[in-house]
């Protein structure tokens, strides 16, 4: 039997050419800066996003809270999303460790936040109310199908940020996969950003570890925050080294997994019993709706997992695939059969 892990693109392990970086990298003590694999992972992070400096970091989680302790102060207010990871899926960990107050504003179907909602949540000065100090966008948008957002939009919500006085944050956990899908660098998206996070343990394959980028000054302080978490990981090189495979050899290949995305919500909406629109999917996520019957979300998940296809529920009708680079062409249609097959 087959086994098709579509539960999500962290499920992906590393390649043969990142186990032989691993066993022969360079190591030091990252605390004191003398990890020669981080600081050159570090450079090559720094230069493909167009930003000064970048740091590395145990996960997204981590390069999120670091980003944001490292931007606000306690009682400082936070725009974002309310279909944002960092909303969702951090355990209010802004809230718990910095005293970051969180203003949702409505995510739209593709992950934006309308440019009015974003300037109408801005507080004006008054004593009653939170300083606003930081705008966060997610691109692409884990919750809003994967959706990538688009440099020109990148640029609007800078300029309100700008205007205000305020910071952007990017949650780019899978940047990549939106410069693939939109064809461009990936530094056009992080251009207006003050500090971006990317992920190197999904699409891209490494075994763990996020990059956050900004100026060199803002750089500095959050080595300080990913300290104070207990980030502070000496012979990170061992992991670093995967990390510099992962931004060489694994991002233009995205577009296989974007591809078998398509595939998927294509031959989905062909099959009775599911619901989903694959016009959305641009990058690596589908999601989709379970209609009609006794059919449930974790029954689907338990009858797949028989077949050797793994996927997540999300909601009480919703299931999420995500494609990865262990995910074939041929495991879609796979998956598909199997899909026919249960339902
Ligand atoms: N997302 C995971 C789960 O936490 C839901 C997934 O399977 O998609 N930002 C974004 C946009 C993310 O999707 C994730 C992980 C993170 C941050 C956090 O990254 P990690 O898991 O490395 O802390």
């Amino acid at each position: 039997m087959r086994n098709v892990d579509l539960r999500s693109d962290t499920v992906t392990k590393p390649t043969a050419a990142m186990r032989q970086a691993i066993s022969t990298a360079q190591v030091g003590d990252d605390v004191f800066g003398e990890d020669p694999t981080v600081n050159r992972l570090e450079e090559m992070a720094a230069e493909r996003l167009g930003k000064p400096a970048a740091l590395f970091v145990a996960s997204g989680t981590m390069a999120n809270i670091v980003c944001q302790l490292t931007h606000c102060n306690r009682g400082d207010e936070a725009i974002l999303g309310d279909q944002s990871h960092i909303f969702f899926y951090e355990q209010g960990g802004s809230a718990a460790l910095g005293g970051i107050h969180p203003r949702t504003v409505p995510n739209q179907i593709d992950g934006k936040l309308s440019l009015d909602d974003i300037e109408a949540a801005v507080r004006p000065d008054n004593i009653h109310f939170p300083r606003t100090r930081l705008i966060i966008l997610e691109n692409t948008h884990n919750r809003c199908h994967g959706s990538p957002l688009d440099p020109d939009y990148m640029h609007a919500v800078g300029e309100i940020a700008r205007r205000y006085n305020l910071k952007l944050h990017v949650d780019g956990a899978r940047l990549f996969n939106a410069a693939v899908a939109l064809g461009i660098e990936p530094q056009r998206l992080a251009a207006d950003a003050d500090s971006v996070s990317i992920c190197l343990s999904k699409g891209l394959g490494a075994p763990a570890g996020s990059i956050v980028c900004g100026t060199r000054e803002f750089i500095a302080q959050a080595r300080r925050a990913r300290k104070v978490l207990g980030g502070g990981m000496r012979q990170a090189g061992i992991l670093a080294a995967a990390g510099v495979v992962a931004l060489t050899e694994m991002t233009e290949r995205l577009a296989d997994d974007h591809a078998n995305a398509t595939k998927l919500a294509e031959g989905l909406a062909n099959i009775r019993g599911v619901s989903v629109n694959a016009k959305l999917v641009r990058t690596n996520i589908v999601y989709f709706e379970i209609e009609g019957g006794d059919m449930t979300p974790p029954l689907l998940e338990q009858r797949l997992k028989n077949e050797g296809v793994l996927l997540s529920p999300t909601g009480p009708s919703q299931m999420r695939a995500v494609t990865n680079y262990h995910v074939t062409s041929d495991d879609i249609e796979y998956v598909l059969n199997s899909f026919s097959k249960v339902l």
